[in-house]
């Protein structure tokens, strides 16, 4: 049995418990779309956690849930020819860009599906024609960042008013892939965006046990560079922050550093009952999940009705519903397939 660390809550500036896009209210279509690609990844995500169970994936199952609004906020904002990478922590930034659930499900369950024919799993997706989602070239959080300054140079040495949205975790800002990604971004005024999701936790290990500041914006300063730290389950928050960042990069004037605060409401995976997580922590998350905040303004405010929220979800329910099917009716790779794909056609 493992002990639970001590809690902080969030101080009164960079909390909040009544959501509100005010004054800048998105449109109707906006607020639904950001709203439906929160509530697919967790349907979807909620799924996945029992297929987990039932044995029907292979390999570990890493979940977003409770991140949900810093993902749909941020995809919100790309624009054509903006390139991002994310782990599947951040599904709704994929589904928001329209990747297919099936597709994604296929693969974690190791079907012989493009691009990869079941060479690696659900976890990462590339695919840049498509999405814009950038290849990965490993599985360090960190290692994005001085990739993602590369696509960023290109994108300056084209002059393509484009950026390159990183999106990472809390811990993946302690290798040192983060400081000479970051410090190279700084120097060429690279229009690199660095989105850090602060779930509280790398694995593990809270944010007290890894760096010895107390925010990743701490660390900003070093670079010389535009940096934010804000609540990250405000979906509309999100958006008001993340645009200011992504307009400073897209204008040329350098990268930024954006964290937002959030938690990670289940373990770093389903194999991880995350006993070294408060009871007290889980509590005052759960009265801030994201989506339970939109819904809050979506029904108040927003003036939706409980049972347009009641149909969204039932969709995202038959999507999945849908996806499983999918996924079970593909075969596995062949056997003697296993050592093609592997390396680039020379
Ligand atoms: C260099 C390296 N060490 C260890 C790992 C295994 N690992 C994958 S994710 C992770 C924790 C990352 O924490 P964080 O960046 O906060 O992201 P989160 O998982 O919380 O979203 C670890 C230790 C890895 N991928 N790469």
């Amino acid at each position: 049995m493992t002990t639970a660390y001590d809690f902080e809550p969030l101080p009164p500036e960079l909390d909040c418990l009544a959501i509100d896009p005010a004054p800048e209210t998105p449109s109707e279509d906006e607020l639904l779309r950001m709203y439906r690609a929160m509530r697919l990844a967790r349907v979807f995500e909620m799924r996945l956690a029992s297929l987990y169970r039932q044995g029907k994936i292979i390999g570990a199952v890493y979940l977003g849930i409770g991140q949900e609004a810093i993902a749909a906020g941020v995809a919100s904002l790309m624009q054509k020819n903006d390139i991002f990478n994310t782990v599947s922590r951040s599904l709704a930034a994929w589904f928001y860009r329209g990747v297919e659930p099936k597709h994604v499900l296929a693969r974690w369950f190791g079907k012989d599906i493009a691009p990869s024919h079941g060479r690696d799993l659900g976890l990462f997706l590339a695919d840049l024609e498509t999405y814009g989602i950038a290849p990965y070239h490993n599985g360090s959080m960190a290692s994005w960042i001085p990739s993602g300054a590369g696509f960023a140079l290109a994108f300056k040495m084209k002059r393509q008013p484009n950026v390159y949205i990183a999106f990472t975790g809390d811990g993946a800002t302690s290798p040192g892939d983060f400081y000479e990604g970051l410090n190279f971004a700084s120097i060429h005024k690279l229009p690199l965006v660095v989105i850090i999701e602060n779930n509280q936790f790398a694995y593990s290990t809270p944010i007290h046990k890894q760096m010895p500041v107390k925010r990743v914006s701490d660390r900003g300063p070093a670079f010389n560079i535009y940096t934010d730290v804000a609540f990250g389950n405000d979906v509309f928050n999100v958006v008001r922050h993340a645009k200011k960042a992504i307009d400073h990069a897209r204008s040329g004037k350098g990268p930024v550093l954006m964290e937002f605060l959030t938690f990670r409401r289940r373990g770093h995976g389903e194999h991880d009952d995350a006993s070294y997580v408060s009871q007290e922590a889980r509590d005052y998350w759960a009265l801030r999940d994201p989506i339970k905040l939109y819904e809050e303004y979506l029904l108040g405010k927003g003036g939706l009705t409980p049972s347009a929220l009641e149909a969204i979800e039932t969709e995202c329910t038959v999507i999945v519903d849908d996806a499983v099917r999918y996924a079970d009716s593909l075969p596995f790779p062949k056997p003697e397939s296993a050592t093609t794909r592997l390396f680039a056609p020379r």
